[in-house]
């Protein structure tokens, strides 16, 4: 109604003033009386602990509130206002001479809001860019008291998490969905500190030392001329160095295998990677490697659904992960150990403990689950938390110490080191996600972006200033006490242990644990990576290692690339296959399995109502599909469609169930969009966006089904009534009760022809 926004802007202050504006409280506990300096020079009384860095001063040195709770100072009161403060009227014009300009430097809201938006990105993480992360808790079973002293250990503490997944090789904006390796790093705020496990989805790793970390990753990255191709491993550098670097062919071959294009981030396994070792009370160590165990399994999605789901929804694990906390399906996770005696060689069975390309098949030591992972709330602030978020392998706790694996020597280095450039100084364990729940009491001072405002005079020790403050703890009062490991005494030099240079004897293992479709899987893999190499040589050296795994995959792959099958330069390893690594043969909970329910939107809403609410009565997600958007079914039982003929994509659901047509050869998921049909489609007269998604979802080896004629829909997209886990019934939730225990194995496995 005011037309002049300077009189409005105006008016509205003045309203504001009169009432004195809107009521901001300042949050958070008030902060300890600051202690005063009575007589410098002389010792006093121990002080009070000094405030906790952890939450910043919410006291201004001058003693006013700073509104210093971090996650709300952005967002307080109802006005917007300049970073100072101070009231805006406009931020849609710069001041100008005129409406027409020119615009004046004395400006200063556009100075600051450009000067601002100009910084506002940070550099990305130089590997493991891309990734999403979820808050949650951790519930310990007390079973690892015998082994650890870790409070956050103890039968039933709980400890908030925050946990980040990520992919390795892509940029921040990459597709969540590349063959790669996948991070999985947990931060436990505990009462004695934070302790990380930055592990991944993969047990071991490229390399067994830590100086070679370079090589590789510049080798995986994109080539540095073209930067092609983005985050993944199918190109010349990458084959060329793991060719001829072969202590990577253990992890390349989990690469290879469906574990590098995981269905979800809530289906993967977690590794420490490393040994660790634990300590007791008493001081008494074990050697320990940690596992992670998805509540759902192990699965993963199949290449061409990953290639799919790249182009149609990048986003895919980002979203899947934020979806299901969101719906309340809370993703859960058992952490475990494996524990082997601390003995002077640090070898179990025969296998070098310290060699990180290495595992120990769960036969042979089994994991030992020790608590509970469930993450139940989703980041408010990408940036603020999940960017920012900073792990590091040396954040321990008492009770967990470190091994001399060199590449984890390596990594207690750079994720510290890595910050300074990331997170632009020494203070990033004061950014909000970062800071501990134990009090922090350190004599570290100044830097960038400092936020504390300490208290005190004398931030070193000794020190009598400030009466000794602050003072040691002893092993009894919870410090950090590095066990008095012996290190044997030898000469300095540059060489890896003989136990290192066994490169082909694992991978041999994986490859003989895999059932014969994963081993097709495998196959393919290489074959389309190698295929997408340019040179010869390179394929040609790839194969040469391929030959000293197993002669068959070495020769399928081979064929595949065109090239000669080479012979083995060394006998293949005699080893156990340890069927704990098949991902196929087990069964896991259908929860949180998405059924999409497809509709034409007449036939049978009752039915599909009621199918709908028994897949939500099942634990898992309902998602309608229908030609086009809206309602099915009239008046208050109508139920909304969530996806469209043109926006759903059979990659988003694990199982379809296709909701009846009335009379055969009705027309009713007949092509209503002229447009939609592709040329040789026409002459089934039904969608050929319906044809797609029941085929894919076929050919993907997923359970598909329908009640009342569906059956004629279903073989015009090609799939036989006859054929395993095709489903059909009287109804929708007759349909459903076949489905379940087929989801229970993921997918219906009979459907992949296999040759091996
Ligand atoms: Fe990392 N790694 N890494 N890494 N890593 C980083 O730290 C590094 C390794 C892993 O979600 C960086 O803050 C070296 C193994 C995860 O924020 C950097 C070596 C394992 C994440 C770094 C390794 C990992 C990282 C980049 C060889 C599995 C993401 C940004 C010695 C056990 C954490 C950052 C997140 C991130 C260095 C090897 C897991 C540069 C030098 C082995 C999950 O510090």
């Amino acid at each position: 109604s005011n037309s002049n926004p300077l009189k409005a802007a105006a008016a509205k202050l003045t309203e504001a003033l009169s009432d004195g504006g809107p009521a901001e409280g300042v949050p958070g506990a008030p902060s300890p009386e600051p202690v005063a300096l009575e007589e410098a020079t002389e010792p006093r009384e121990p002080l009070p602990p000094k405030s906790d860095q952890g939450a910043p001063e919410t006291v201004s040195p001058t003693g006013q509130p700073t509104g210093a709770e971090p996650a709300r100072k952005a967002q307080s009161g109802a006005y917007l206002t300049t970073a100072q403060g101070t009231r805006l009227y406009d931020t849609d014009h710069s001041l100008k001479v005129g409406p027409r300009g020119p615009v004046l430097l004395q400006d200063h809201h556009l100075r600051e809001k450009i000067m601002h938006f100009d910084h506002e990105r940070i550099p990305e993480r130089v590997v493991h860019a891309r990734g999403s992360a979820a808050h949650g808790v951790f519930q310990a079973y007390g079973t690892a008291e015998n082994v650890t002293r870790a409070a956050f250990l103890r039968k039933g503490t709980e400890t908030p998490v925050f946990v980040r997944f990520s992919t390795v090789l892509g940029s921040r904006g990459s597709a969540d969905t590349v063959r790669d390796t996948r991070g999985f790093a947990t931060k436990f705020y505990t009462e004695e500190g934070v302790f990380d496990l930055v592990g991944n989805n993969i047990p071991v790793f490229f390399i067994q030392d830590a100086i070679k970390f370079p090589d590789v990753i510049h080798a995986g990255k994109p080539h540095p001329d073209r930067e092609i191709p983005q985050a993944q491993s199918a190109h010349d550098t990458f084959w060329d160095f793991v060719s001829l670097h072969t202590e990577a062919q253990h992890h390349t071959m989990w690469n290879m295998s469906d574990r590098g294009i995981p269905r979800s981030y809530r289906t993967m396994e977690g590794f420490g990677v490393h040994t660790f070792r634990l300590v007791d009370a008493a001081g008494g160590t074990t050697l320990v490697k940690f596992h992670w165990k998805p509540k759902l399994g192990v699965h993963s999605q199949v290449w061409e659904e990953a290639q799919i789901a790249g182009g149609v929804d990048p986003d895919f694990h980002r979203r899947d992960l934020a979806d299901a906390i969101e719906a309340g399906a809370y993703p859960q996770w058992e952490l475990g150990i494996q524990t082997f005696p601390d003995t002077p060689e640090q070898t179990f069975e025969g296998i070098d403990l310290l060699d990180p390309t290495k595992i120990v098949p769960e036969e042979l030591a089994p994991v030992q689950p020790i608590g509970l992972l469930t993450l139940n709330r989703n980041p408010s602030d990408f940036f603020a938390e999940t960017e920012q978020v900073a792990f590091h392998v040396g954040h321990l706790v008492p009770g967990i110490d470190v091994t001399d694996d060199p590449l984890l020597a390596g990594r207690l280095f750079s994720y510290l080191d890595t910050q300074i450039t990331r997170l632009a100084g020494p203070n990033f364990n004061q950014i909000p996600i970062n800071r501990p729940h134990a009090p922090v009491n350190d004599m570290l001072r100044d830097g960038f972006h400092q936020q504390a405002v300490h208290t005190g005079v004398a931030p070193y020790k000794p020190n009598s200033l400030d009466g000794g403050c602050p003072f040691f703890a002893g092993a009894d009062t919870g410090a950090f006490v590095e066990s008095p490991v012996e290190v044997p005494a030898s000469r300095k030099s540059r060489e890896a242990p003989a136990s290192f240079a066994d490169h082909f004897s694992q991978p041999r293992l994986f490859w003989l644990s895999m059932s014969p479709v994963e081993r097709e899987h495998i196959i393919a893999a290489y074959t389309f990576e190698l295929g997408k190499c340019w040179s010869n040589t390179i394929k040609e050296r790839q194969l040469k290692a391929l030959a000293n795994i197993d002669a068959e995959l070495c020769a399928r792959v081979a064929q595949g690339l065109g090239l000669p099958t080479p012979e083995a330069s060394q006998p293949l390893a005699d080893v156990r296959p340890s069927p704990a690594l098949s991902q196929i043969g087990q069964e896991w909970p259908p929860d949180g399995r998405i059924i999409g329910i497809i509709t034409d939107g007449a036939a049978d809403p009752e039915g599909v109502r009621a199918l709908r609410q028994t897949v939500l009565d099942s634990h898992m997600v309902p998602l309608v599909i229908a030609p086009a958007g809206g309602k099915v079914g009239t008046g208050t039982e109508a139920i909304t469609v969530q996806r469209t003929f043109a926006t759903a994509r059979s990659v988003e659901f694990d199982a379809l169930v296709l909701a009846g047509v009335p009379a055969p050869g009705g027309d009713s998921y007949g092509a209503r969009d002229a447009k939609a049909v592709e040329p040789g489609q026409r002459q089934t007269g039904l969608d050929p966006r319906l044809l797609l998604l029941a085929s894919e979802a076929f050919r993907h080896a997923k359970a598909i089904g329908g009640w009342a004629g569906a059956e004629a829909v279903l073989e015009a997209a090609g799939v036989p009534a006859s054929a395993p886990g095709v489903v059909l019934a009287d109804s929708g939730e007759a349909v459903l009760t076949e489905i379940i225990p087929l989801l229970a194995r993921h997918r219906v496995w009979d459907r992949f022809p296999t040759t091996v």
